[in-house]
């Protein structure tokens, strides 16, 4: 299904008097809300294909109903994110659960959608049936030369698939490590990993980049040979230019300072990437901004005040993606939310007076410098994600407008109540 333009235009009808207002009311307040308006209008996430059907723990699942049964139906309901958003213009790919056999097809299918394809990821922490050897002791850092040169094998076919598609990105996330003192040689199993990185970074396009994700913990409990930002620092200093670091929120030890990480990474040049969602735990995987919007917002100071630093493109020179998981809300609902938190974080981080806040900074005066930041926290920017959303065509409010038009309810009515999503 895909929702009409004038269905979305009726949506908005009765809501364009008092968003007006309230837009009215924020144009007052803040001097540059062009300025911020052009910057959402430009800023687009990447939903994951591995996020558009009900997830689960290991204890179990618990399906929805009419969930996507293909790579095409994954891309039109990211289609109908985007119809609805405007902020979800693009998809990242995990092989082989999505494999692009046709890729003509499936790029038509995804440019008719206005989606373009983000990092592609590769996928060494399962066995695939008829795989000849297993990654039950890794992939990429194994012990075993023939065990790594598979997953090379796996992760240089991922980027044709890219290619093919018009990806520009390979994401890694190796879920290497052991789950007991003395299973492997720490300093071994890190140069085993840099040597099939650096295979990997061989075959890379020269417009590509490749990012290396970090994970402090499971599958493996005991170490992780990508464990945390530094060892994936040292891993992408060591392989080149094109090799940049990639932050997921729910990939740290407890209580770890997310934002001062990504304020070092972009110094350093080599922050490339992000998995977005939220957690109290460990990798909970929830909705972005459900736990602590704070700290998303935090983190999005940091990447604008190290982004125009470095004179970096907010919308092209960072891959923005979510990594979600949904167990009890309807996926799509839950990545409009997560899309909104994002793009909200973002818009308060851009009304932080960088030059106030300096100033504060430089004069040591910790109260002024908290009143700056929690004063753009504390702002309603709802009007201006609002006002992008109309501007690009999309829904003064998404999740009423995918309610009000049942969205769900016709999915089912097309695929059925036990369609289940292919893939996880
Ligand atoms: C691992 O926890 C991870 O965050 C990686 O990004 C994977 O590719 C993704 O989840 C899906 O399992
Ligand atoms: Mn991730
Ligand atoms: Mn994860």
């Amino acid at each position: 299904m895909q929702i009409d333009q004038h269905r979305i235009a009726a949506c908005n009808e009765p809501l364009t008097a008092a968003h007006q207002r309230r837009l009215q009311f924020l144009r007052q307040e803040i001097p540059h809300t062009e300025d911020i308006i052009a910057k959402l209008i430009a800023f687009q996430v990447a939903i994951p294909s591995w996020a558009l059907g009900t997830g689960g723990t290991r204890f179990g699942r618990f399906p929805g109903w009419g969930e996507p049964r293909s790579l095409e139906e994954k891309l039109e309901d990211i289609g109908l994110l985007h119809a609805l958003n405007r902020g979800s213009g693009a998809v990242s790919l995990h092989i082989p659960w999505d494999i692009p056999s046709n890729a003509a097809h499936i790029r038509a299918v995804a440019s008719q959608l206005g989606l373009q394809f983000d990092a592609m990821n590769s996928n060494t922490f399962q066995d695939q049936p008829g795989q000849e050897h297993s990654y039950k002791f890794g992939s990429l850092a194994h012990t075993d030369k023939y065990t790594r040169q598979q997953a090379i094998a796996h992760n240089l076919e991922v980027i044709q698939y890219g290619r093919d598609l018009g990806s520009k990105a390979l994401t890694i996330w190796l879920s290497d490590g052991s789950c007991f003192p003395g299973q492997l040689n720490f300093r071994r199993a890190f140069d085993n990993a840099l040597e099939s990185f650096g295979e990997i970074y061989q075959g890379l396009p020269d417009d590509w980049k490749l990012f290396i994700e970090y994970k402090a913990f499971e599958p493996n409990f005991y170490s992780t040979t990508v464990g945390d930002w530094g060892q994936s620092l040292l891993y992408t200093s060591k392989l080149g230019p094109k090799a940049f670091t990639l932050v997921d929120l729910g990939h740290h030890l407890p209580n770890a300072n997310i934002e001062q990480i990504v304020a070092l990474l972009l110094r350093e040049g080599k922050l490339g990437g992000f998995h977005f969602n939220d957690s109290k735990y460990g990798d909970d995987d929830l909705t972005v901004g459900a736990i602590r919007p704070y700290q998303l917002f935090l983190i999005f100071n940091e990447l604008i005040e190290g982004m125009d630093a470095r004179h970096m493109q907010h919308a092209t020179d960072m891959g923005w993606m979510i990594d979600a998981s949904h167990n009890v809300k309807d996926p799509l609902e839950d990545l409009l939310q997560s899309v909104e938190a994002i793009r909200i974080a973002y818009a308060q981080a851009l009304l932080v007076d960088r030059d106030q806040l300096t100033a504060a900074q430089n004069n040591n005066d910790a109260v002024l410098a908290q009143e700056i930041l929690q004063h753009a926290f504390r702002t309603d920017v709802r009007p201006l994600l609002a006002e992008a959303r109309l501007r690009a065509g999309g829904a003064l409010d998404p999740l009423a407008a995918f309610r009000q038009e049942k969205v769900r309810e016709q999915l089912v009515r097309e695929r059925g109540k036990t369609a289940i999503a292919t893939g996880l």
